[in-house]
């Protein structure tokens, strides 16, 4: 997995070394970690919402069979492209997306690197579309995973931040970068500025770059329009029905459905939209293909425990204690009757330092109503009863909770009537049980930095905090769409 020189580039231990050994580069800090084994395949919706997707998209499996799976042979010859030319000190073009690693980031890396590998002239660089953050943390990263693996894009294939040394590859002077979906580096990346050379986002500009350096910003719905566009500028016949899927399918997620009532939606990303469709006539429907990818958004059943605690997770804290919340996509039942729950709640713990791990659950009915409930674990047993206590007895707002029958002796679980209290709401409460009185200042709150979990999260803002309470799955997913769409996007703030 490493090389000599501490050169990650995620190769599996029986690949051959990359070359860069006499470069001399240093490590990076931290070990890459070991390529995940292969999961069985979580069903990618509950409730069976995307059912008609599935069915579209095999019709157009099968039009890809007869089309050629271009994308995915090209992604698949990533690595060793990277290795040859890294060996013979060949210009390495990396394109990469923000650091929240959305499905707007990824899709544009890898199209964007496809579109500029096939009409480069001399085709001399490599080009290697990167995803932004460590290959462990992809599989938080559900919608992204299910449309890859719709198309028939294995995990194994991609190029994650921590498998290759972008600033050795810089001091070799091998490296160009192209940036997508965003333009300000983090200050860690600074060093990076000078091998950019072209950049594609659609959020306003916030710094300058060299005139050398190719700018594209437009204030439309999705990065993914960007880069339909510079494929459709290009020369005819480059894309492929697997990359046409790809940005279709983020441009309707990043503009909530072409919904002009969401507020994202550009003239330009409805545009690319239709011209994808009229290249691809067989791209499935806009509702299944919108509702599926909502759908696998919030579809956690893919997960190991350890990652559903981590993907929506804050924490407040005292001088001595850290209390953890964990916002879970399940029922509470299901989730209290996970095999090996306590051995991994104890060490999801231990391991960061959480003295209790409050798990609040949203989960859907049968007629699509959220429902809230609590999971108060710890080992210290006057502990979780002072939170338990703080929760029953809470008036700002009351949370009318009731007991449920817990498995477990080191958990009490409860369902929550007032389904409008968001974690917004049960934040406080539990900080000021750790302070000791209401209105101390003691226990802060943070967000738990990484990873950035891209999602709007459900456990914050409940559907039913707005007025109507919706009717079906489509009403739940636009109104939470459209908190999305209120939102500032993950990295707006770097
Ligand atoms: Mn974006």
């Amino acid at each position: 997995m490493e090389s000599a020189c501490g050169l990650h580039l995620g190769l599996r231990p029986n690949s051959p070394r990359t070359g860069l050994e006499e470069l001399r580069v240093s490590p990076l800090p931290g070990a890459a970690p070991p390529l995940p084994a292969a999961r069985a395949v979580p069903t990618p919706h509950p409730q069976g919402r995307a059912g008609p997707y599935r069915a579209v998209a095999r019709v157009g499996g099968l039009g890809r069979a007869v089309v050629a799976a271009v994308m995915e042979r090209f992604l698949e010859g990533r690595r060793a492209a990277l290795q040859e030319h890294i060996q013979r000190r060949q210009e390495v073009h990396v394109v990469m997306g923000n650091e929240a690693c959305d499905l707007d980031s990824t899709v544009s890396a890898l199209a964007l690197a496809y579109f500029l590998a096939k009409t480069s002239v001399p085709p001399r660089a490599a080009f290697i579309p990167v995803l932004n953050i460590p290959r462990a943390d992809f599989a938080l990263r559900t919608e992204t995973t299910f449309l890859l693996r719709e198309h028939s894009i294995p995990d194994s294939s991609l190029i994650f931040r921590d498998e290759i040394d972008l600033a050795g590859l810089h001091r070799a002077g091998l490296l160009s970068l192209t940036l997508v979906d965003h333009h300000v580096l983090p200050s860690a990346d600074a060093a990076l500025e000078e091998a950019v050379v072209d950049v594609l986002d659609h959020r306003p500009l916030e710094r300058e770059w060299a005139p050398s350096c190719q700018l594209t910003v437009e204030l439309v719905g999705s990065c993914a329009t960007l880069v339909t566009e510079r494929i459709a500028q290009g020369p005819p016949g480059v894309l492929d029905q697997t990359t046409a899927a790809l940005l279709h399918g983020t441009i309707l997620l990043d503009s909530v459905n072409l919904s002009p009532a969401a507020g994202k939606v550009t003239p330009r990303d409805v545009l690319c939209v239709s011209l994808l469709e009229s290249r691809f006539p067989e791209l499935p429907p806009h509702d299944s293909i919108y509702g599926a990818l909502q759908a696998a958004k919030f579809d956690v059943s893919g997960l190991t425990t350890e990652q559903m605690l981590r993907k929506d997770l804050k924490t407040v804290s005292s001088d001595e204690q850290v209390l953890a919340t964990s916002g879970i996509y399940m029922d509470i039942e299901l989730f209290l009757r996970r095999p090996g729950l306590l051995e991994d709640l104890e060490t999801f713990c231990q391991a960061r330092g959480y003295s209790v791990l409050v798990a609040m659950t949203v989960s859907f009915n049968e007629r699509y109503e959220p429902k809230r409930q609590l999971a108060v674990y710890s080992q210290h047993e006057a502990l979780r009863s002072m939170v338990c206590r703080a929760l029953e007895e809470a008036t700002t707002p009351a949370l009318q909770l009731q007991a449920l029958p817990s498995p477990w002796p080191c958990i009490s679980a409860y369902a929550q009537g007032n389904t409008l209290a968001s974690r917004k709401k049960v934040l406080p409460i539990l900080r000021a049980a750790l302070g000791g009185r209401p209105g101390t200042t003691a226990g802060l709150e943070e967000e738990v930095a990484p990873p950035p979990t891209p999602m709007n999260s459900l456990v914050e803002e409940s559907p039913l905090a707005q007025a109507v309470p919706p009717v079906c799955p489509q009403a739940v997913l636009e109104r939470v769409s459209r908190m999305a769409a209120e939102q500032p996007p993950p990295d707006s703030d770097k």
